[in-house]
């Protein structure tokens, strides 16, 4: 099998949770070249509440002219066609997205303007930027679309999602994702835009904002506060380590059919309370705290409206075709994951009181 050999890639939402890991894997942990990559990364984020420079400093500071920050909107189609037209980029890597599904619930509206608006947005510059008139597409570019496995809906207590699984989204986030996944095939199909797209499970690991569960979790056990547990916590997610998914995404973006999609899981359920009975007891050892007292902690609270039961991955075409699996066992995955937070609360206290938003706007608004 021929590999891609990505040169120039844009990266977008690289300063958020999944893309800063994604640019820390592809430039590795001193800038250096990581994973047979390179080539140069244009990491182009908009800084909303959940993206933030500090992720990638260090990589800022070491990688040189490999690595370029562009402040900026995915919904900004003049800001998109000045990039293409600067750079020669031959390869997009989607991550911008609003991406917490309980925020979609109280202010849809976001969620529609960049995960559908921006991914058309995008889908467009890129169209422009590579397909001729006579709709002869560049040799070489490719633009692969990071999804979510919300989109096919909620499993009963069997079954799993598949490539071929029927989209059935049912939030506005899922819907907004679905929404943006159909586009970019639609691309494919219309103008032959090469594409290729992920659907990829619950993700954890550093960096993760403190909105989603497991760094809430965390966070709350260390500060001996509830842990709000939704509904009767047996709602299921299949949990993937952060760099398991990006070593899937790079190896789908070198390797995966032009036109198709590629699931990506864990092949790792659990319920939502035993898991954070897990951390209780993982957080209580490693603070030298009694287990038992920071399970008292958990805290049953109101369902999230409309509250996907279970989420359940088949990625064996991924395994299958590709030779992609998981490495990271979810023990040693979350072991590390409550080490890094526990080791950087300077990082978690600058998200938390709004010190980092507070840089951002005093450094970047102007641009
Ligand atoms: P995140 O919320 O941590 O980061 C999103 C990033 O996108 C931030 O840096 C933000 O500033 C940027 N962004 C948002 N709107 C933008 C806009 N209009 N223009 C430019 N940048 C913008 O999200 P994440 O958890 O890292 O998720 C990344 C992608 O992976 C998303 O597309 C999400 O749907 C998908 N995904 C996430 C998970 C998960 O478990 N977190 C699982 C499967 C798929
Ligand atoms: O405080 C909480 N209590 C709780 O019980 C939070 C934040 C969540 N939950 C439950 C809801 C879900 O069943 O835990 C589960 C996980 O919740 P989230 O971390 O919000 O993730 P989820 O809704 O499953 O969506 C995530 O995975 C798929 C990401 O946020 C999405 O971006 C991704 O597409």
């Amino acid at each position: 099998m021929k590999l891609r050999s990505p040169s120039t890639i844009l990266v977008t939402g690289g300063s958020g949770f999944i893309g800063a890991n994604f640019i820390r894997y592809l430039l590795g942990e001193t800038g250096q070249q990581e994973h047979g990559f390179a080539g140069r990364v244009i990491n182009l984020d908009a800084l909303t509440y959940a993206g933030n420079p500090e992720n990638l400093r260090d990589i800022a500071e070491s990688a040189g002219d490999r690595y370029r920050f562009v402040h900026g909107d995915i919904t900004d189609a003049a800001l998109l066609e000045k990039l293409f037209s600067e750079e020669a980029i031959d390869t997009v890597v989607h991550f911008a997205a609003e991406s917490h599904v309980d925020r979609s619930i109280h202010g849809p509206q976001a969620f529609v303007n960049t995960n559908v608006m921006g991914t058309f947005a995008l889908l467009e510059a890129a169209r422009k930027a590579w397909i001729d008139a006579n709709g002869t597409v560049r040799d070489g570019v490719l633009f692969h679309h990071v999804s979510t496995d919300e989109v096919f809906g909620s499993l009963g207590a069997t079954g799993y999602f598949t490539e071929t699984t029927p989209y059935d989204p049912r939030s506005p986030y899922s819907a907004s994702k679905a929404s943006s996944d159909h586009l970019v095939r639609a691309y494919h199909h219309t103008y032959g835009l090469p594409i290729t797209l992920t659907n990829c499970s619950n993700n954890y690991g550093p960096y993760q904002f403190p909105e989603k569960l497991i760094p809430v979790m965390i966070l709350n056990i260390k500060d001996g506060k509830p842990l709000p547990v939704y509904g009767d916590g047996k709602n299921i997610r299949d949990w993937l380590y952060v760099e398991d998914h990006n070593r899937a995404v790079w190896t789908v973006m070198q390797g995966g059919d032009t036109g198709e999609s590629y699931n990506i899981g864990g092949d790792n359920e659990w319920e939502n309370i035993t898991l954070v009975e897990t951390l209780c007891d993982i957080v209580a050892e490693e603070l030298d705290r009694d287990p038992a007292e920071t399970r008292k902690l958990i805290t049953f609270v109101k369902d999230r409206p409309g509250h996907d039961r279970r989420y359940a991955i088949d990625c064996s075409r991924l395994k299958n075709e590709l030779g992609w699996s998981q490495t990271v066992d979810f023990a040693q995955g979350l072991r590390k994951t409550v080490k890094w937070y526990l080791e950087h609360m300077e990082w978690v206290d600058g998200v938390r009181t709004g010190a980092y938003r507070e840089w951002v706007e005093k450094n970047y608004t102007a641009r």
